[in-house]
Formats: structure tokens, sequence, C-alpha cells
């Protein structure tokens, strides 16, 4: 059987390349490409068996026209020629009605590859409408690491093999950086301390040498204690930070209130063993800080990273190959020019702004604001996973509200669509892609024809910008085309590769880029940027998260066994994940009466949502976890984690916050 190169079109950090088996019509078979320079072959168990997913009886093949109540999910196929004459025939009402900012179109991270992820940018610019400010993940991180060391790039995770000691910072590397772990026990075996900061430690407690459990949102507290203590004991590299950053003595005479006693009394991790942590910290030559994304979703997430990037700096760790950072922009130059694929200069008109993250809010209106008539989803599941699940059910069944949804699958969200447009799977169309979380840039081919009548996200976007009477040549293409044009016009990433990986861009592939230079600060002042006097807060500082009335944390964390709401079709990875969960401290569980097993229920101002409770002593006390996103039948009461999930931002790059929310429990 023919065996064909492909790449996983997924958000994860990794975009790993895959050998995928296939008799021209079906995929029969897929397995990690040994070749690819990042993951080597080792691929995730849910990537293992794609062809469940692909060739799943619960795709959605046809175009579909609501029958039913919205949300109640009754539906009946339509032709394409009936869907796209509905959809713009809607938009020119809605424009001659209200004007553009009746439109919002909306996408997140369904599929990462940039063609299939970005287009429909160019016919909503063409259109004129709200413009999304797309911050649901980690926008609060990169805006932190950027306040400091700016565009330099941080740690590719191949640089992780130098590392003297390991830092794991917020983050489940066994679920989110799985082919990460091989080298963690690997430079554990060879007697390097790994140290695990995290306020619940499930799944990597057991890779640990030590594990700190920090209340949710103090990080920044600790990283402060450390940095008091290093200063204290003449631990810090005094002559690195004195030529390299700015603002060191003046930021150092602010350490003085940051005792490891007062960084106790915030984060909940003894004195003690945050002056042993300083101490291991800086007795290290290249230790990594290995930062997941969980802690800065929070109210003061920016200002925790921020603080934890400077952390970084002050052993002069980054003079040493795998001392530094890692987890933040470690590709530090564009590969394409991306807007070929988004066409800013398309747009006459700027568009109402629309926070991804406040979309209950956007739906809702207010007084004297021009009503969104109009809501293209593609890409995403915001019932399940934007903030404030019930605010958004309650706009989106709103009679004068007309929804497209392209899916693959029927999910909560696309149980409420006036028309759901039904989608293709990454092998059934082609695209570029660029890892985030590695240095590597790839392309991919179609391998088989589109299942029933499904359509990619570009061809759909192209058949409705015909619809709506635009003649750009932009929407006469094909993706191929596309595809050969960015290659074609490579931007400063590409230019310096060798014909044979732009052979393998040709013909499908992943092909590695060079590591940043970790000492050329890409800041404007070419230093590391400890005071910044671009932002509100020049001198970096304690802040605290928004928190809440009630007496738990709620923290919401991704799942090991699917990927947001990615594979909740895959019946053996949803049995293997179980019920909805939520994880509590024993001091907690008894202080409530609450055993293992039980079933609770988590409430605050917004909701409540039914759980079943898991007592462990791996996630810090007064806080409580639900991993993973679910579908609305598996809950207990149709309500998911996100129904506790206010829509407040964070302090910097205006992201989520859905860590940071509080909560009461109860049998
Ligand atoms: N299997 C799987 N892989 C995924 C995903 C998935 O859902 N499943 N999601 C993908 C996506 S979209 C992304 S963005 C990345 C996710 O990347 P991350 O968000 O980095 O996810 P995690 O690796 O789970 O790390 C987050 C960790 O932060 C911890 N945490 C939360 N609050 C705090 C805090 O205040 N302090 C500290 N110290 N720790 C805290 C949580 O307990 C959790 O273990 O992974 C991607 N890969
Ligand atoms: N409770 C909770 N909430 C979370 C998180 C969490 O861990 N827990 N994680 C947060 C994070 S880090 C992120 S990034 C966001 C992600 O949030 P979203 O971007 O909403 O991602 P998903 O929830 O995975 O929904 C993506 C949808 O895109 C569809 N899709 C996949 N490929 C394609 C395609 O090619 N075309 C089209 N049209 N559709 C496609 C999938 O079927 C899926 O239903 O969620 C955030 N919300
Ligand atoms: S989900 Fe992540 S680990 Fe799994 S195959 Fe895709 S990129 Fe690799
Ligand atoms: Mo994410």
């Amino acid at each position: 059987m023919p065996i064909y190169k492909s790449i996983c079109p997924y958000d994860c950090p990794t975009t790993c390349g895959l050998l995928v088996e296939s008799d021209g019509t079906r995929i029969t078979k897929v397995k990690g490409d040994p070749d690819d320079p990042i993951c080597s072959g080792l691929i995730c168990r849910k990537m293992q068996r794609y062809e469940k997913s692909i060739h799943s009886t619960d795709r959605i093949l046809t175009p579909l026209k609501r029958t039913g109540q919205k949300g109640e999910g009754k539906f009946e196929p339509i032709s394409w020629d009936e869907a796209v004459e509905t959809i713009t025939g809607k938009w020119k009402q809605s424009l001659d009605e209200y004007g553009p900012d009746s439109i919002l179109p909306f996408y997140y991270s369904g599929v990462m590859s940039l063609i299939q992820r970005n287009c429909g940018d160019a016919l909503f610019n063409k259109m004129g409408s709200c413009q999304l400010i797309k911050t649901l993940c980690s926008s609060a991180k990169g805006a932190g690491y950027q306040s400091v060391l700016g565009g330099t790039g941080g740690l590719d995770p191949r640089e992780l093999v130098d590392s003297d000691m390991y830092i794991v910072w917020g983050s489940n590397m066994k679920a989110t950086r799985l082919q990460s772990m091989p080298d963690l026990l690997k430079g554990r075996k060879q007697g390097k301390r790994v140290v695990l900061i995290e306020s619940f430690a499930g799944e990597m407690a057991q890779y640990a040498d030590q594990v700190v459990l920090v209340k949710p949102g103090t990080d920044g507290a600790l990283a402060l204690g450390m940095m008091h203590v290093l200063v204290k004991e003449g631990l810090e590299d005094s002559e690195f930070l004195q030529n390299e950053a700015i603002g060191y003595a003046e930021f150092k005479d602010t350490l003085d209130e940051y005792s490891p006693e007062w960084a106790e009394s915030v984060c909940g991790v003894s004195a003690q063993l945050i002056v042993e942590l300083a101490r291991e910290y800086a007795a290290a030559k290249a230790p990594a800080i290995i930062l997941g994304s969980g802690n800065s979703r929070y109210g003061n997430g920016g200002m925790t990273v921020r603080l934890i990037t400077i952390l970084s700096t002050f052993s002069g760790a980054w003079q040493h190959p795998g001392g530094g950072l890692c987890g933040c922009n470690p590709g530090m130059r564009e590969c394409i020019d991306s807007t070929r694929i988004t066409r800013p200069d398309l747009r006459e008109r700027v568009g109402r702004k629309v926070n991804i993250n406040q979309l209950a809010m956007a739906l809702k209106g207010e007084e004297g604001q021009i009503p969104i008539r109009c809501l293209h989803i593609y890409g995403s599941n915001p019932v399940g996973s934007v903030s404030n699940q019930l605010g958004i059910e309650q706009g989106l069944a709103d009679p004068d509200l007309f929804t497209v949804v392209h899916e693959r699958f029927m999910t909560d969200t696309a149980r409420y669509a006036d028309i759901i447009l039904p989608a293709t799977f990454s092998v059934e169309q082609s695209d570029c892609y660029s890892a985030y979380g590695y240095c590597s840039f790839g392309a991919a081919y179609k391998i088989i024809p589109a299942a029933g009548e499904c359509k990619s996200n570009w061809d759909i976007f192209c058949l409705l910008a015909k619809g709506m009477g635009y003649t750009d040549s932009h929407f006469q293409r094909s993706e191929d085309d596309l595809v050969a044009e960015l290659l074609d016009n490579p931007m400063a990433g590409l230019q310096d590769i060798t014909s044979k990986q732009r052979e393998i861009l040709k013909t499908g592939g992943m092909i590695s880029l060079p590591y940043a230079d970790h000492t050329s600060w890409k800041t404007p002042s070419g230093k590391i940027e400890i005071i910044n006097n671009t932002l509100k807060d020049p001198v970096p500082h304690y802040q605290e998260c928004h928190g809440g009335p009630y007496p738990l944390r709620l923290i919401a964390v991704p799942s090991s066994e699917t990927l947001n709401s990615v594979f909740l079709e895959r019946e053996e990875l949803v049995q293997s994940r179980g019920a909805m969960f939520l994880e509590i401290h024993p001091d907690d569980a008894e202080a409530r009466s609450i055993a293992d097993g039980d079933s609770i229920v988590a409430y605050n101002d917004l909701g409540e949502v039914a759980f079943t409770a898991r007592v462990t002593p791996l996630i810090a006390k007064g806080a409580v976890a639900a991993a993973g996103i679910f579908m609305r039948r598996q809950s207990g009461n149709g309500n998911l984690v996100n129904t506790l999930h206010h829509e407040r931002l964070s302090d910097m790059g205006e992201a989520t916050t859905l860590n940071d929310n509080t909560v009461e429990v109860r049998i």
C-alpha cells in the first residue's frame, strides 16, 4: 500500500510528521515519521489511530439546515447551492440593514495549518466585518515573555539535552510535550534534577525529584522569593545582569520586600523550600525552566510570566547551551508571508473588535451597539472551550442570530447552527505547517478525496466569496496554488534552507530550522528589559490574580487523552479519559465530607457543574482541577467546566483567564 508523508494539524507544540498509508480513497494506517526532525516517529496515542477519526461514522458529510429548535441538534441535508445562497443572502441583508459590524467571524485552533486556519480572514476583510481578537490560549504568556526578551528566541526543546537541571513550571509534559519526555527521563537518569512546580501535579509527579505545589495564580510570588534569596546570598550573576540588562539595579532594590516568608504567605510554598530551590537553581550552570501556559491564564498571567522570564536571566543561565527558558517563542523568524493568506489589504474599514473570550458579552450586546446578527464559526467549539458556557448558549439561542458552523462532527456548538457546512480532515487538504513549540516548518498535500460532500475551509470561503459577488483573483485559486505561492516567496526563516529541504517542502514533510541565538537580545533596547517603560507597570512587582469570593480556586487543565474538543468522536479515548472528574485535596474534601468517587457539584455565581470527586494529595490545598473538554451529554447536568469561567481578561495580551475562577463544592 502506498505511504505518504503528512503532518498533524492539531493545536500541539510539536506538529509531528506522519506516515500515512492509503489505498487512494481511505487511510488505512497512520504512524509517526521516523525521519521527522522533531518527533523522530514518536507520536501520541490520539494520532496513532487517526484513521478512526477520519472515517468515523459520526462525520457530517453534507451541508445541513436546522429543522428543530436551536441547540436541539435536528437538521436535514441540503445542497451546497442552497447553503451558499442562504448564507450569502443573510450576509447581504445584514450588511444592508446593520452594516459590517453586525457580522462576526469566529475561529480558533481546531486546525492549525496555516491556510486552513487563517483563510477566512481574507473574505471577512473584504466584507469589513467585526475583527476577532484571538487570545483564547497563551497570549498573556507571549506578552509577559516579550516584555522582557522581545523577539529573542526561547529554547527549542531539542536543546534541553544540554541542560543540567530542569524546572518543569506548570506543564503536564507527558500530555502536552510528549516528545521532550525521553530527554527529561534520560537527563534524570544521568543525575540531572527535575523539579516540578505545579498547582496540580497529577501526571508529572512520578517524573520529578521534587514536587512544589503552589496555590493557583501565585507563581509570581515564588519567582520573586527566589530572586530575593539569589540577591541576598550573592548567587545572582551580577556581571551578566549589569552588562546585559536594563533596570537590574533598580529592580534589585525592590526585592527586599519579597522575602521567602512573604512568598510563603502568598503562594503556600514553605520559606525553607524556596531558599533551597533558589540555591539549587543558582548552583546549576545551565538550568532550563520548561514553562507551560497554565499559570499565564490569570488576571496576573502576563506579570507572572514576566517575573519567571526575569528569573531565568538571574543566574546567567542563557549564556550556556541548554540554559534559559523553554516554552516561549523558539522560532523567531517568519517562514511565510501570512498576509498572502489573510489579505489585510482587502479591508477598507476598521471593524469592531471582539475579544474571543467575551463571546457571550458580544452576543448579548449593549444598548446603542449594533447587534451581532450573523456569526460564522469554524475550527472552534466555543460552547465547550470559551468562558461562560451558559451565556454563550443563551446568545446562540437568540432567534434573531444567524449562525453558520463549519464542522466535522455534531459538536455542542454546531447544534445551535442554522446551517452546518461539512469540513475536511488534514489528509483531504493541502497546507503549510509551522510548529509553535519548535524551530521547524512543513508542507503536506491532499492524500485522499474529501469524504461525502465535505470541503476544506479554503474551498468553502472561496465559494462564499463567489456567492457574495467578490471577483478578486485571490478567491479563484486552489489551495495547492496558494501553497506553491507561499513556498515560492519565502520569508527570512526559509531563505537559508538547503535544496534538499526545499524539495521536502515541495513533496511533503517537516524540515528543521536553526535554533535561535539566545544571547542576541531582540528587544528595542538590545538588552534584557527587566524594567520596561512601555508598560503600565515599568517595574515588575507582585500582582494579585482576579480570584473571587468562593473558597476554592478552580483550574481547567488539558486532558492527556483528548485535545480540547478534538478526538471526542473516539470512543476508546473518551472511555479511558473517564467521567468529568474534579480533583480535590484530601483536607478540602474532608472539610466537606467528600469521599473519592462521590458525585459533587461545583458552583459559583455563574452556575453549577456536576462532577465526580477525585481526592488526591497531588493538588495544592485550596485548589480544584478539571481536566479536558467534554460534550454536554457527558455531563451530569449538561453544564461543562467553562460554565464556571468569567469573561475577565489577563493583565497583558487581553488573554483568557480560564484558570482564574473560584468555586465552592458540595455533595
Ligand atoms: N493531550 C493534550 N495535548 C494538548 C492539549 C490537550 O488538550 N490535550 N492542548 C493543546 C493546547 S491548545 C495547548 S495551549 C497546550 C497546553 O499547554 P499547557 O497549558 O501548558 O498545558 P499543560 O501542559 O497541561 O500545563 C498546564 C499546567 O499548568 C498547571 N497550572 C495551572 N495553574 C497553575 C498555576 O497557577 N501555577 C502553576 N505552577 N501551575 C499551574 C496545570 O496544573 C497544568 O498541569 O497543549 C496542547 N496539547
Ligand atoms: N475547559 C477547558 N477549556 C479550554 C481549554 C482546556 O484545557 N479546558 N483549553 C483552552 C485552549 S488552550 C484552547 S487553545 C482552546 C481551544 O478551543 P477551540 O479553538 O474552540 O478548539 P476545540 O474546542 O478543540 O474545537 C475545535 C473544533 O474545530 C474542529 N475542526 C478541526 N479541524 C477542522 C478543520 O479543518 N476545519 C473546520 N472547520 N473545523 C475543524 C474540531 O472538530 C473541533 O470541534 O480551548 C480553551 N478552553
Ligand atoms: S497531537 Fe501533538 S503529539 Fe500527537 S501527533 Fe499531533 S502534534 Fe504529535
Ligand atoms: Mo491552547
